[in-house]
């Protein structure tokens, strides 16, 4: 399998999705939907979505209905980058190689379109035809609590909290395992809930996404430092500028190399169940381990 080919196959597919879900308005509220449009159509890697949709068919899931909720999981993810980059958070002018949503259409609106775009998610969810319509009710219960307090935004609390002290290297875990692992746990597991996977694989899935989503971190935490604005698409060195604690501040780059590879190891060593059919997810973690953007 050529992993980037089969990569551009799904985000293009994603991306067919957004856009039929978020479509163009002309009417006299044409103007949020261009800034909620900006941002979700403004590339990105589609990481949750391909992980969702991944997780899904290895589970032997097939058809629409993962659809509505592999655009959910983007535009959640999406709406939480306008936030984070606003004045008030982390005050940052560009993202995805383009001005931040605020700079381009000003904080109220960027404000809007964040919220906009986490309605829209359930909106989508709430609304679609399914098969089996308890599996997506299960699903989109996941999927909220992963996002809210309990999740990606208890994630942030933390993280703004510990911002300018020291902190140990648990807690660095903790603030990531939720502002970024929670989502990225929902894109596997609510792949398997929508597929209908049994215990073993739901928590097999668990596993990889848990040991995924922290290998994912430390990447973007040495990113920030070894990485470029061009590549990367925002700005580098914002984690040391605002004081911020990661891996490579505490644990230096050279152990969070070997950590990315430790934890890669192990979210491939959990998809040991799934035999051939985890092999997309392997190929995916693999790829990830290397990513530059
Ligand atoms: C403000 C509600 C709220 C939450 C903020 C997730 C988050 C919490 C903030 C986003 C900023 C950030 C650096 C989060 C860490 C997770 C992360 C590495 C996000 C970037 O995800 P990628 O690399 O981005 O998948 P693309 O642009 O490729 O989709």
């Amino acid at each position: 399998m050529n992993i980037k080919d089969e990569l551009n196959k799904l985000t293009k597919y994603t991306e067919g999705l957004l856009e039929k879900y978020l479509p163009s308005d002309d009417s006299d509220l044409s103007m949020i939907y261009e800034a909620m449009r900006y941002s979700l159509l403004a590339g990105g890697k589609r990481l949750r979505p391909i992980l969702m949709l991944s997780s899904y068919r290895a589970c032997g899931g097939s058809g629409a209905d993962i659809e509505p909720f592999m655009c959910a999981i983007e535009m959640i993810h999406t709406y939480s980058l306008i936030h984070d980059d606003l004045p008030a958070m982390d005050n940052d002018d560009l993202r995805r190689g383009m001005p931040t949503n605020h700079i381009k259409f000003g904080e109220a609106a960027a404000i809007l379109a964040g919220d906009a775009l986490l309605n829209k998610a359930f909106e989508i969810t709430s609304s679609a035809e399914y098969s089996d319509p308890r599996r997506a009710l299960n699903a989109i219960a996941y999927l909220s609590a992963a996002s809210g307090t309990e999740g990606m935004i208890g994630g942030q609390v933390l993280d703004i909290d510990a911002e300018n002290r020291n902190i140990t290297l648990d807690e660095l875990k903790r603030i990531h395992s939720l502002k970024t692992g929670a989502l990225i746990r929902a894109a596997c597991v609510t792949g398997g809930i929508m597929a209908g996977a049994d215990e073993t694989r739901m928590s097999a899935l668990r596993d990889y996404a848990v040991n995924l989503g922290i290998a994912f971190q430390i990447r973007d935490d040495i990113l920030d430092v070894t990485g470029s604005e061009a590549e990367l698409g925002k700005p580098i060195g914002s984690d040391a500028e605002s004081g911020k604690n990661t891996y490579v501040s505490i644990c230096g780059i050279e152990r969070s190399e070997e950590l990315v590879s430790e934890y890669t190891e192990a979210a491939e060593r959990a998809l040991a169940t799934f035999g051939e059919n985890g092999t997309f997810l392997t190929e995916l973690a693999r790829y990830l381990v290397k990513r530059r953007k």
